[in-house]
């Protein structure tokens, strides 16, 4: 049965179903009998396995295929009706070229399967920042994990009403999982999302990066707002005040991790504490108070397990030990509990990694193998984080005083910096370096221009997409925040890092603070603000970050930075005309100033 009255969504639920032909259409409601029931039917069908639910209550585990591990950015696309629109770093087809190529596909491609229709919100309902999305499925996999990533089910129809057509259609199905006809199709102009031939995360938890990223930064371009691929959290200081800051790092560079900090000893003692509001998407819009304030539009966390420990990420962990969904980590099979690298100093002898063969967990290891996937993931419910600011829900978002980029670099980039002002800051985030990591296919650890962490996930030309930051900073005025750099990556000529990073990031977000309230002191050099050689505190760090290592962590390489500045020129070119003139300017200053 239906849930709604809505006539737009009925006509397209009716397109959807004659194109594709399931047998049986299920409207998902969101209710804990029809999601207990799905979970039994995945457990009986193998499409997930249940995990021990006296260690791991409600927590299920999922394969995918080893060709279907991660987002496939060669075969992602923007199809606008003018290539211009798409700009040079997305792939771009014209809408009914890609139809036609797609539609034979999704031809009965769901014969002998149940199609499930998923109502959501992205953001709180009735959030004045909240958008609605339908996604239809043949996965109950997509159905499990969208019941934790989103608000999903009745309640986002309500919101959406009867009349309205501002949803946006999602339609995936995982078909044979042939990696060769695997396609992650936008069309932003009409509100629609296309993804077939694969199962994994963020190729078909639709609401994520295909809708909350490509094409909200493109409807918040035209709305006046922003979609950005940036955790949310809230620092409180010991004088019981919080102020809010949202960090873009590209994908595996830090966000969970960075959401969910855990202040040093020191910290905690004298009252300082971290909330998360969001570890991988803001949504921001100016308040009435001509702030801008951020919303998460998502309910949970899809975070990257390898690497997640007590140490780590104590939050991340907690909020993984019930009702969470793991995907491609190994399995210990003594207890049925999962593992990951990193996750102790104890892999199981008896394990299955995460492909599905059964090996000697420590031996595999010496042989070089990984148990997990090194992009395997946890689905875990933002509810069970032990440190969720209790403005997580709040549809009027939060304020936010300072906003960091960042990215892996191993030279270069110092611990920290702060821009001149927000065009500077809006070129800084233009110009974001990273090394690739294994979020997405293809090599790992080459350094690739990633603005503002949207290269992948930008759904309209990227020179534009910097001339509506430049746009909402002339909006914000004196109201924006300030805009910073971070690098938690930097290495010794040995390759170690030599910033201890995690909870000791909190050293950094407290002087980004003190920055925005005038306090911390700061050099100025040729690329923004640097923190005075004394400014970082390193009370009860000190024998690791040693004065050397701190002049190295804040060096400002002259040369290195030519080079930089030569590698942006080049960059740049491709946009054209089109590259607003704030940015050639910024990147001429900081020419100049380098000599
Ligand atoms: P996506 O979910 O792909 O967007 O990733 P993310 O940006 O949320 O990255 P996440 O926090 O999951 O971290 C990715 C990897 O980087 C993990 O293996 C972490 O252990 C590691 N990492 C995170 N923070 C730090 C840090 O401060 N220093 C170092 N050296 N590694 C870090
Ligand atoms: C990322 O790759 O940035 C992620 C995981 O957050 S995914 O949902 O696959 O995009
Ligand atoms: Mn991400």
């Amino acid at each position: 049965m239906s849930l709604t009255k809505n006539a737009n969504v009925l006509k397209w639920i009716d397109e959807m179903v004659a194109l594709t032909k399931p047998d049986k259409v299920v409207w998902i409601d969101g209710s804990k009998e029809q999601l207990d029931q799905l979970r039994k039917e995945a457990i009986s069908t193998g499409e997930m396995i249940e995990l021990n639910q006296e260690k791991l209550p409600g927590c299920l585990y999922h394969r995918t295929l080893p060709n279907d591990v991660a987002r496939v950015e060669d075969r992602t696309f923007i199809c606008t009706s003018k290539k211009e629109d798409a700009g040079p770093i997305n792939n771009w087809c014209a809408p009914d070229e890609m139809k036609a190529k797609l539609l034979p596909m999704y031809d009965g491609v769901m014969k002998g399967r149940t199609m499930y229709v998923i109502p959501y919100s992205m953001g709180p309902i009735g959030s004045p920042l909240a958008k609605v999305g339908v996604e239809v499925t043949d996965s109950i996999y997509v159905v499990l994990n969208m019941s934790i990533m989103t608000r999903m089910g009745k309640a986002a129809f309500e919101n959406l009403g009867d009349v309205s057509n501002d949803f946006v259609r999602g339609l995936h199905s995982k078909a044979d999982v042939d990696p060769e006809k695997r396609y992650i199709v936008h069309f932003p102009e009409e509100n629609t999302i296309w993804s077939i031939n694969s199962a994994y995360g963020g190729n078909v938890l639709l609401g994520k990066k295909c809708f909350a990223l490509r094409i909200a930064s493109y409807q918040g371009k035209n709305e006046g707002w922003m979609a950005e691929h940036m955790l949310i959290l809230g620092l409180k200081k010991p004088n019981g005040e919080v102020k809010y800051i949202t960090a873009a790092f590209p994908s595996a560079c830090g966000k969970t991790n960075l959401a969910m900090l855990i202040p040093p000893e020191g910290y905690k003692k004298k009252g300082y504490e971290i909330f998360t509001v969001g570890d991988d998407i803001a949504w921001m819009k100016p308040g009435k108070d001509g702030r801008l304030y951020a919303i998460n539009p998502e309910n949970g966390f899809f975070g990257v397990a390898p690497g997640t420990n007590d140490k780590s990420n104590h939050n991340a962990l907690a909020s993984a030990r019930k009702n969470t969904i793991f995907t491609n980590v190994a399995i210990n099979n003594d207890d049925n509990t999962v593992w990951w690298e990193k996750l102790d100093k104890n892999p199981p002898v008896n394990a299955t990694e995460w492909k599905g063969a059964k090996v000697n967990g420590p031996e595999y290891i010496a042989a070089g193998n990984n148990l997990a996937h090194p992009n395997s993931r946890f689905t875990a419910p933002a509810e069970n984080c032990p440190c969720i600011s209790p403005e997580f829900n709040n549809p009027e978002g939060v304020p936010i005083s300072a906003i960091i980029f960042g990215g892996r670099r191993a030279k270069t980039t110092p611990l920290v910096y702060q821009s001149f002002s927000w065009a500077h800051g809006t070129f800084i985030g233009s110009a974001v370096s990273s090394e690739t990591t294994a979020a997405a296919t293809g090599a790992v650890g080459v350094l690739r221009h990633d603005p503002m962490a949207m290269k992948p996930f930008c759904g309209y030309h990227m020179a534009d997409y910097w001339g509506h930051w430049l746009e909402m900073g002339e909006k914000l005025g004196d109201k924006a925040p300030k805009i910073f750099n971070v690098n938690w990556f930097k290495q010794d000529d040995e390759g170690n890092f030599i910033w201890p990073g995690y909870g000791d990031n909190m050293r950094v977000l407290d002087w980004i603070i003190e920055r925005c309230e005038g306090k911390a002191d700061a050099v100025e050099t040729p690329i923004g603000y640097v923190p005075t050689k004394t400014s970082i505190n390193t009370e009860g760090i000190e024998d690791e970050v040693t004065p050397k290592v701190m002049d190295e962590l804040l060096a400002v390489d002259k040369d290195l930075w030519k080079e930089e500045v030569a590698g942006l020129r080049e960059f740049y070119k491709q946009f054209g005309d089109r590259l607003p003139k704030a940015i050639s300017d910024e990147l001429n200053g900081l020419e100049k100033r380098l000599g």
